[in-house]
């Protein structure tokens, strides 16, 4: 499938729902009370929150105004393009190498899926890629990422079960140094006995990774599961107190009517989203681009 249709599969759900509430929206005729009304209806359905909602519509207000536009199918182009301005975020940082990403977020929500897909995205674009298998807590855990590595043909750094995450995460960076490995994807745990283990355990890896490889360019990605809607607002805000947090990776994608989320996410939390989730298979992931985003779900 190409790049396109894939994107545009994975948002399915959300546009099918957007627009049949749109449709209802813009059922032609003038531009009324009840217009407004009925699109921040469907605005808030898709879980872009009300806040973000409201602001989208003053917005679409005020530039219905300045342009003299009344009538409503005139409207929709302006309500894309205000939704893909509100989706650019000026806070995006480029790639550089070496580099380290290491991802955070809690159980379930596609941590390990997603850095098969990184690694199969970063040798697309013929980088020399490494994994770390820093999610000790669990067997399973390496076992996947074991899994993973071998799909993407990349090498993985690992020790036993249980073993302290931040040894690992030495090592990996060792030999990442050692055979010039471009990008160094470093696993962690979603849970460990108590939330403040866990914090104190990705600030150690952080630590480490600043004090052995100074010079590599490093990013903490959080990966958040979309179907689970606004509940990701808090995640975030859990990761961010403890660590920096520097974007976002948005799962899940496929499974989702409420792919509206993505609004609140960079609107009221400021953080960039980079990459977004589309499926399970190793090419399901996707550079986040807000103008594709916009015409995948409008
Ligand atoms: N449909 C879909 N499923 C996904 C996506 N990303 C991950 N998953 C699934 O979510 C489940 C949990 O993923 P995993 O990587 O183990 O999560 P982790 O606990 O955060 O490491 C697995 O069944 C994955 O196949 C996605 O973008 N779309
Ligand atoms: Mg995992």
């Amino acid at each position: 499938m190409g790049f396109f249709s894939k994107i545009k599969n994975g948002l399915k759900k959300t546009k099918d729902a957007l627009i049949t509430k749109l449709n209802a929206v813009f059922r032609g005729g003038d531009i009324d009370a009840e217009f407004y009304e009925d699109l921040e209806f469907a605005l808030v359905s898709s879980d872009m929150g009300v806040e973000t909602s409201e602001d989208i519509i003053a917005k679409l207000r005020d530039r219905l105004r300045e342009k003299h536009i009344v009538k409503q199918e005139r409207a929709r182009e302006e309500l894309k393009d205000i939704l893909v301005e509100e989706l650019e975020s000026s806070n995006k940082e480029e790639f550089e190498y070496p580099m380290i990403i290491t991802i955070v977020g809690v159980n379930g929500v596609g941590k390990t899926t997603t850095i098969g897909k990184l690694a199969h995205f970063f040798k697309t674009k013929k980088k020399s890629v490494s994994l770390v298998a820093g999610d000790t807590f669990r067997a399973a855990a390496t076992e996947q990422l074991s899994e993973w590595g071998k799909r993407a043909d990349v090498k993985i750094i690992k020790h036993a079960e249980g073993a302290d995450p931040g040894a690992v995460v030495y090592d990996g960076i060792q030999s990442a140094k050692a055979k010039k490995t471009d990008v160094l994807i470093v696993d962690t745990a979603g849970r460990l006995h108590t939330k403040v283990n866990l914090m104190e355990e990705l600030r150690k890896i952080n630590r480490i990774e600043d004090r052995e490889w100074a010079d590599a360019k490093k990013f903490n990605f959080i990966v958040l599961d979309a179907t689970i809607g606004q509940n990701s607002l808090v995640q975030i805000n859990a990761f961010k107190d403890a660590i920096g947090i520097d974007g976002i990776i948005l799962t899940k994608l496929d499974g989702t009517s409420k792919g509206g989320i993505v609004f609140p996410i960079i609107k009221e939390l400021n953080t960039p989203v980079y990459f977004i989730g589309v499926g399970e298979q190793m090419d399901d992931l996707e550079e986040f681009d807000a103008k594709k985003f916009v015409d995948g779900i409008l």
